[in-house]
């Protein structure tokens, strides 16, 4: 009974992020979304009804034991047949599996029920590093081991824990998600069998090449979750960690207009060649290629590629 208030302990003393098991942690942690909360709940219904079978399995051995002991007098019983017993210890297992299923059932169903999801994330496992794309959103972007656990592990040094906390733990750049929204991941590969998992979120999710699994999300509280590959992948299966960085909405949208500011070259580069092109590379006329348009005509910064006329270049 003291182990759990040790590990609280320890886990308030070595400032430990949310979600974060914890040294000598006995249970399962709830987790920080729906699924993960459905999942600890399925869980602890099993565990109850599992204690009340052993509490009443073990009542009655004892009972067997003291009462019908040889010193009182007891003989061993002679009978090798009984129906009424059989039925009802048939029927009554049968019961408490049903009364277990139908509610893990429900919440199986409700873990795949990516409907009415507000974003869409895709989430591509390589040899040995993660790709997530904002669908529709433009932005993109790969997430690997952070360069300093790069270093380390080849350097044959020991980590430790106090000098290396987030040893293979970290990535360059995080999957930066909003709380408070449902987010349909769909999983696939490009190489080899790889498995997205992040334990605070509650699931974990095969990464197929020429398959696209689903999984949704719905982050409760801002934080940092890590996760790993879970599937084994290749001599670098261990370091190619996952961080999902969980953000307030409106956090989000600003970070997610400035990746898109970032990875945007494509729209403001036919008004940046156009203010550097030269007068004689621009001839009047129709068949002026896009990127060497007169400054006067050149498209807005914010206008697509795809806005120049159509027989231009
Ligand atoms: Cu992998």
């Amino acid at each position: 009974m003291a182990l759990p208030l040790v590990a609280f302990a320890q886990g308030a003393a070595a400032d430990v992020e949310p979600a974060e098991p914890v040294r000598w942690q006995l249970n399962m942690t709830p987790g920080v979304t729906h699924t993960a909360q459905m999942a600890y709940d399925a869980h602890m219904f099993a565990l109850w009804v599992c204690v009340a079978i052993g509490l009443l399995v073990f009542a009655a051995m004892a009972v067997a034991i003291v009462k019908f002991r040889k010193s009182k007098g007891a003989v061993a019983a002679t009978w090798s047949h009984n129906t009424t017993a059989e039925i009802i210890w048939t029927v009554v297992p049968v019961i408490i599996l049903v009364v277990m299923a139908w509610p893990a059932t429900a919440k199986l169903i409700s873990q795949y029920d990516t409907r009415n999801s507000e974003m869409t994330i895709k989430v591509t496992g390589y040899q040995w590093m993660w790709k997530y794309e904002y669908l529709g959103e433009g932005v993109e972007f790969t997430s690997r081991l952070d360069r300093e656990s790069d270093a380390l592990r080849q350097t044959g040094q020991v980590p430790t824990l106090a000098a290396n906390p987030r040893y293979l733990r970290d990535v360059d750049n995080p999957l930066v998600i909003p709380v408070d929204t449902k987010i349909r991941f769909v999983i696939t590969a490009d190489d080899v069998i790889h498995a997205w998992w992040v334990p605070a979120l509650g699931w974990k999710q095969d990464a197929i090449p020429g398959i696209i699994n689903e999984a949704w999300t719905d982050v409760k509280a801002p934080g940092i979750y890590r996760g790993q590959c879970a599937e084994l992948c290749g001599k670098d299966h261990g370091f190619m960690p996952i961080v999902v960085k969980a953000v307030s909405k409106q956090e989000f949208a600003t970070w997610l207009a400035a990746q898109k500011a970032k990875n945007a070259p494509v729209a403001a580069a036919p008004a940046a060649a156009a203010e550097a092109a030269p007068a004689e590379a621009a001839p009047a006329g129709e068949a002026a290629p896009a990127d060497s348009a007169p400054a006067d005509e050149a498209a807005p910064a914010d206008a697509p590629a795809d806005a120049a006329p159509a027989d231009a270049g």
